[in-house]
C-alpha cells in the first residue's frame, strides 16, 4: 500500500499555520520545524515555532471569546451538536487522518485507524453525556432550594505527547469543548499533523470562531507560556513525569487546575495458574503496540518462578515473529520509533541494562536491514535475570524493551508490582478470578486488567497514582476536569433574618 499523500503531491506550505481566531496564519517567527516521516525520514511537513506574544495574544482571544458567552454560555444540546458535527467529520476523514498519523508518528495502519475510530467516539460520547446531565437539586432546609451546577473554567491549555497525537487531543478537546471552554491545544512539536487536519474539521463546523485554537511550537515557549499564564484557568497535560512537574510548578503563580496524565513502569502479573497462551499473547501486545511508546505500556513483566521456563518458551518464539516495518505495510506489526533522538535514548537503555548485568535474550538493536535502515526501528528487545535496583528496571523507557522478574509467592507478586515510583497501569493473569481480583485491588494503580492488557472503553477514568499523574481522563471523570462546581441556595418563602437587631 502506498501514501495518498507521498512527497512531492503534498501541500506542504497548508501545515504551515497556526490557527487562531477562527483564522489561519503565518508565525511572525520565520525559524521552522522539519516534521519528519520516522519510517524513512523524509521531511513531510515544516511546521512554525509560535513565539511567546503570539501564545499570549492567542490566550488573550481565548479569554475574550470565552466572556463573550458565545459558546460558554451554549445550552447543553448546542454543545452536543457541534461534538456531532466533529465527529462526523473526522468519520469523513477517517483515511486522511489515519495515513497523516502513520506517515508522521511511524505507528502501525492498524494501530492509527483504531487511534482515529477512538477519537471519533470520544465525540459521541460527550455529545451524549452532555445531553443526559442534569444538575442536583434539593430542599437543604425548608423553604431553601439548594442547586448543584457544573459551570465552564474558561481558557483550558492543553498540552499533548507525540505517541497518540490525534487521540490525546481528542481526549483533551472533546470534554473542554463540552464543558464550555475556550481551549488553546499545543501538539508535540515533532507530531503535529492529525492536529492540523482536526482543526481543518473543526473550523467547518458551527463552532464560534475564537473558541479553539492551535498553537504549534516548543514546549519551552508555547508550553511553557501556557502553563505559566494568569490567562489560562485550566492546564491538561500528558507527557513526561519530568515536564508534569514543570507544569505544575508553572500553574502555582493563578493556582490554576491542573490535570496531569504521565509516564509509567506497569507491572504486567503471571501466575502459574494463568492460562499461558493467553497470557503470552496479552503480555506481547501489552509492550510492543505502539512499539512500546505507551504511557501504560506492561514494561515490567513477573513471572511465577514454577512457570518461567515454559512461559519464557512460548513467549520468545511468538516475540521472534513480530513483523517489524514500515506502518503502511499491511503486513507490519510494529512499527517506527517517533524520532532519532527517541531511538537513541532507547538505545542508550540497552546498553545501560547490558552494563549493569541483566540478560539481554532477544533483540536489543536497531534495524539495518535495507528497507528498514533509512528509519527508526528497534528490535522487540528483553531482558531476564535484572534486579529492582537496575535503571531499566526503575526508569520508564518507553520503547519495544521489557524486563522480565520472576516471584515466588502472590505476596512476593503485589510487593515486586508496587516497588516503582510509578502507579499508572497492571495486570493479572490467573485463572482463579477471586486470587486475581484480591491482587489487582492490591496493585497500587489507575488503569488496570485482569486476564488482559490494554482494554479500555471511553466511559472508564484514565490516569494514575504516585507520580502517573493527578486527576482522569475519560468518562464523566473527564469532564470534571473542565468543570467548576457551583452551589446556589435559593429562598422559597423569603423572610429577613434580623441577625442584627441593633440592641444597647
Ligand atoms: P515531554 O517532554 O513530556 O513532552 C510532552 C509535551 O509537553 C510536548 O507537547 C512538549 O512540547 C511539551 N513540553 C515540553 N516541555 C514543556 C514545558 N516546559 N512546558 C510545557 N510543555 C512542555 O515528552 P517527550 O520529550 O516528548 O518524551 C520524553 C519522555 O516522556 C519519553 O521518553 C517518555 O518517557 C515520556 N512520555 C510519556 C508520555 C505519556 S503518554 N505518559 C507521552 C510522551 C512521552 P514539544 O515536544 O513540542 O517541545
Amino acid at each position: 500500500m502506498k501514501f495518498r499523500f507521498i512527497k512531492g503531491e503534498w501541500d506542504m506550505t497548508k501545515y504551515l499555520k497556526l490557527f487562531i481566531n477562527g483564522e489561519w496564519i503565518h508565525s511572525a517567527n520565520p525559524e521552522t520545524q522539519d516534521v519528519i516521516n520516522p519510517a524513512n525520514q523524509e521531511v513531510i511537513a515544516k511546521a512554525p515555532k509560535a513565539t511567546k506574544e503570539e501564545t499570549e495574544k492567542t490566550i488573550h482571544i481565548a479569554k475574550s471569546t470565552f466572556e463573550s458567552g458565545v459558546w460558554s454560555e451554549r445550552t447543553p444540546g448546542e454543545r452536543a451538536e457541534v461534538l456531532l458535527q466533529i465527529a462526523n467529520g473526522i468519520e469523513a476523514h477517517l483515511n486522511e487522518l489515519t495515513e497523516l498519523e502513520v506517515m508522521n508518528n511511524g505507528k502501525t495502519i492498524r494501530e492509527a485507524e483504531a487511534d482515529v475510530t477512538d477519537a471519533l467516539n470520544t465525540f459521541r460520547y460527550y455529545a451524549s453525556l452532555l445531553q443526559n446531565q442534569t444538575d442536583e437539586t434539593f430542599e437543604a432546609e425548608k423553604d431553601l432550594q439548594t442547586m448543584i451546577v457544573k459551570e465552564p473554567m474558561g481558557v483550558a491549555g492543553l498540552i499533548v505527547p507525540w505517541n497518540f497525537p490525534i487521540l490525546m487531543s481528542v481526549w483533551k478537546i472533546a470534554p473542554a469543548l463540552a464543558a464550555g471552554n475556550s481551549i488553546i491545544l499545543k501538539p508535540a512539536e515533532i507530531t503535529p499533523m492529525t492536529a492540523v487536519k482536526l482543526y481543518e474539521i473543526i473550523e467547518q463546523t458551527d463552532l464560534p470562531k475564537g473558541v479553539a485554537q492551535l498553537l504549534l511550537g516548543t514546549g519551552s515557549v508555547v508550553g511553557q507560556t501556557i502553563a505559566e499564564s494568569e490567562g489560562v484557568d485550566v492546564v491538561s497535560f500528558t507527557g513526561s513525569t519530568q515536564v508534569g512537574q514543570r507544569i505544575m510548578q508553572a500553574a502555582a503563580g493563578n493556582l490554576k487546575k491542573v490535570s496531569l496524565e504521565l509516564g509509567g513502569k506497569s507491572p504486567n502479573i503471571i501466575f502459574n495458574d494463568a492460562d499461558i497462551d493467553l497470557a503470552v499473547d496479552y503480555a506481547l501486545f501489552g509492550i510492543f503496540m505502539g512499539a512500546g511508546q505507551v504511557c501504560t505500556s506492561g514494561s515490567r513483566l513477573l513471572v511465577q518462578e514454577d512457570i518461567y521456563a515454559s512461559f519464557i518458551e512460548k513467549y520468545l518464539e511468538k516475540a521472534k515473529t513480530i513483523q517489524v516495518g514500515p506502518g503502511n505495510n499491511v503486513n507490519s506489526e510494529m512499527g517506527a520509533i517517533v524520532s532519532e533522538k527517541h531511538m537513541n535514548s532507547i538505545l542508550d537503555y540497552i546498553q545501560v541494562g547490558k552494563e549493569e548485568g541483566a540478560r539481554l535474550i532477544l533483540g536489543g538493536s536497531r534495524m539495518e536491514e535495507v528497507d528498514l535502515k533509512k528509519g527508526f526501528f528497534i528490535e522487540p528487545t528483553v531482558f531476564t535475570d535484572v534486579t529492582s535496583d537496575m535503571r531499566i528496571v526503575r526508569e520508564e523507557i518507553f520503547g519495544p524493551v521489557v524486563v522480565i522478574q520472576t516471584f515466588k509467592e502472590e505476596e512476593d507478586a503485589i510487593h515486586l508490582a508496587n516497588d516503582t515510583d510509578y502507579g499508572l497501569a497492571g495486570a493479572v493473569f490467573s485463572q482463579d478470578q477471586a486470587k486475581a481480583i484480591r491482587v489487582i485491588k492490591k496493585v497500587r494503580a489507575g488503569i488496570t486488567w485482569v486476564n488482559n492488557y490494554h482494554l479500555s472503553s471511553v466511559q472508564s477514568p484514565w490516569g494514575g497514582y504516585k507520580t502517573s499523574g493527578i486527576g482522569r481522563s475519560l468518562g464523566k471523570y473527564g469532564l470534571d476536569e473542565y468543570q467548576e462546581t457551583k452551589q446556589i441556595n435559593i429562598s422559597m418563602n423569603a423572610e429577613q433574618l434580623d441577625w442584627f437587631e441593633g440592641k444597647k
